[in-house]
């Protein structure tokens, strides 16, 4: 780790920022709500912040549709609010990230404006404008990430463009210099402010491939699968590489691409220092495992062993060549206790489990917004309480499907992304300290048991345990450094590893189930009988021949 890997050596927290503290009272949180509460992070021992989109845009998106880049969102603040922040920061030794959504915009920047006004406006090749089928059909059968067809009609100048994700989200077209040029350029000016870093929203999602061939069609499928023409595109590494020339290296910034579809040896290319492309990205395999065939709200129970193999492949993969991220939840993502745990009787057990699980692997940790607190999944009876576009649109194309009601919101409750946007709960007052107004979306109705004022009162909380977690790491190198190896493979019930160091080896015992499981067979015992318990989240067990349920316990040896 060299001072240029600082990344290496951090903590990052995710803040979301329409719901994370709301300081006048118009219902969504903004950037001073941010600033009151960089202490209480810096006590979790918090040294970088990414900061989700805070720049003007028309919220069809909660700010992944970017109206402008070089200004803030009027109801979160001013840039003066933003210099603030980014001031109290550095004061701090904290570090900021900012998001960077440039796969696509909105479709109200003036880009787009201009782009659809005429087929021969100098903003027309910005985005990705093709001719309909002979038959007048969207140029390829490729549906859109958000449900419908990616692509959509404009009739002012009779073409259709494409958007991967909403309507009002049109993809940019990266083959164009000039584009280019100018999303450098807003890099720069962000950067020239002193920043620490960009997260790059599906930065793997820039490079089409250009012949716009239709998608394989599978029965029962409404539209073709497009992955293989702009999922790890044909130009994306000599993208990356000249936006690293032009702007990354100019500055000691980290840089994480979030990248659905890369495997880990797509990743061991970005994230390969020699190759001067990103720091480190986010993989999405672990969050499909409890999915079938990739479609999220086609629930299925997580099995153990395929998560733990998966973790296997990442970890040794990227060993000493690249870099993993590591994290369970952020804005898209349900809740992680709820998830892969068990919110009902087990809550703070299995939220410390989860952690630790987590953060004894080598790579940079993640939290997101209210994790550490071991905030759960929301359940509101009515449709109408939720917010995210992604699931109303999903509504519509399941029940087209002809999934039941009943089975859609069973769906949501698992998976839904606004699992993870209720307001962040601070104190067991009215919509839990998060707004003196109604919030934007309904406060999820554990608050008053679940909530920072009593997490910090509380030194068995689950913010104290991830503030343990966050100084370890800090203090034994054998986290950052070490090599990992799976032990008790097949065990369906125990996450084990090794992180085996120069001058200390760690034995991470994760139990995800509901019961105690004896560990006999797996001749860990002998191992660690004498070894020193580093962190546990069960203190009164002193059998080292089981774990109780959901216990989790790190030896050193
Ligand atoms: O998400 C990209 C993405 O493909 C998924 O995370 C997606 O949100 C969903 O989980 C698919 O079921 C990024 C942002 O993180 C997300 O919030 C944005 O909505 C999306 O890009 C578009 O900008
Ligand atoms: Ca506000």
């Amino acid at each position: 780790v060299t001072t240029k890997d600082w990344w290496k050596k951090s903590i990052v927290y995710q803040i979301y920022p329409k719901s994370f503290k709301d300081t006048n009272g118009d219902e969504i949180g903004d950037i001073q709500g941010i600033i009151e509460k960089l202490d209480y992070l810096k006590t979790l021992g918090i040294d970088v912040i990414w900061l989700s989109p805070i720049y003007d845009s028309p919220q069809e998106d909660n700010g992944y549709d970017i109206r402008n880049y070089n200004t803030i969102f009027k109801q979160y603040g001013t840039m003066e609010d933003l210099d603030q922040l980014l001031e109290e920061m550095h004061k701090r030794k904290m570090k900021l990230v900012m998001d960077l959504v440039v796969n696509h915009t909105s479709d109200e920047h003036q880009w787009f404006v201009e782009s659809r006004s005429s087929r021969d406006n100098p903003y027309r090749d910005y985005y990705i404008w093709r001719d309909g089928k002979e038959n007048g059909d969207p140029p390829t059968n490729w549906g859109s990430i958000f449900s419908g067809s990616a692509w959509q009609f404009d009739e002012e100048t009779n073409q259709y463009y494409l958007h991967l994700f909403a309507t009002k989200q049109p993809d940019l077209n990266w083959e164009n210099p000039d584009l280019r040029t100018e999303i450098y350029n807003m890099m720069n000016f962000w950067l020239a402010k002193g920043i620490d870093g960009f997260r790059m929203d599906v930065i793997n999602f820039i490079s089409k491939d250009t012949s716009f061939p239709d998608g394989n069609m599978e029965d029962g499928q409404l539209y073709g699968d497009s992955g293989p023409y702009f999922v790890n595109g044909p130009r994306i590494h000599e993208f990356l590489k000249e936006m690293n020339r032009e702007v990354i290296s100019h500055y000691d910034v980290m840089t994480v691409g979030e990248m659905p579809g890369a495997s880990p040896e797509d990743a061991k290319d970005y994230t390969n220092p020699a190759n001067e492309e990103l720091d480190m990205i986010f993989t999405f395999e672990h969050m499909n495992l409890d999915g079938v065939n990739g479609d999220k709200w086609n629930l299925k129970s997580l099995e153990l062993v395929e998560l733990k193999e998966n973790f296997e492949k990442w970890q040794t993969s990227l060993y000493g060549t690249g870099w993993n991220s590591l994290y369970w939840n952020n804005h898209d993502q349900p809740r992680i206790v709820s998830r892969f745990g068990n919110d009902k009787e087990y809550r703070l057990k299995s939220a410390k489990m989860l952690a630790t699980c987590l953060h004894m692997m080598q790579g940079t940790p993640y939290i997101y917004q209210g994790e550490e607190l071991g905030m759960t999944n929301v359940h509101f009876d009515s449709l109408d309480d939720y917010r995210d576009i992604e699931l109303f649109n999903m509504y519509k194309e399941k029940k087209s499907l002809g999934w039941s009601h009943e089975r859609i919101m069973r769906a949501i409750y698992a998976k839904g992304r606004d699992n993870a946007r209720t307001p962040v709960q601070w104190d067991d007052s009215e919509n839990a300290g998060f707004t003196t107004g109604t919030p934007w979306i309904r406060v999820n109705p554990r608050y008053t048991e679940i909530n920072a004022k009593e997490a910090l009162a509380d030194q068995n909380s689950i913010y104290y345990y991830y503030q343990r977690l966050i100084q370890l790491r800090k203090e034994k190198d054998v986290i950052t450094t070490g090599k990992f190896e799976l032990i008790m493979r097949n065990d369906t019930d125990v996450f084990a590893y090794k992180r085996i160091g120069k001058n200390e080896t760690f034995v991470v015992l994760c139990n995800f189930s509901d019961s105690e499981v004896e560990l006999l067979d797996y001749g860990i015992q002998s191992v660690v009988k004498e070894a020193s318990i580093v962190i546990t989240n069960d203190n009164s067990n002193k059998e080292r021949n089981l774990l109780t349920p959901y216990q989790c316990v790190v030896y050193s040896i």
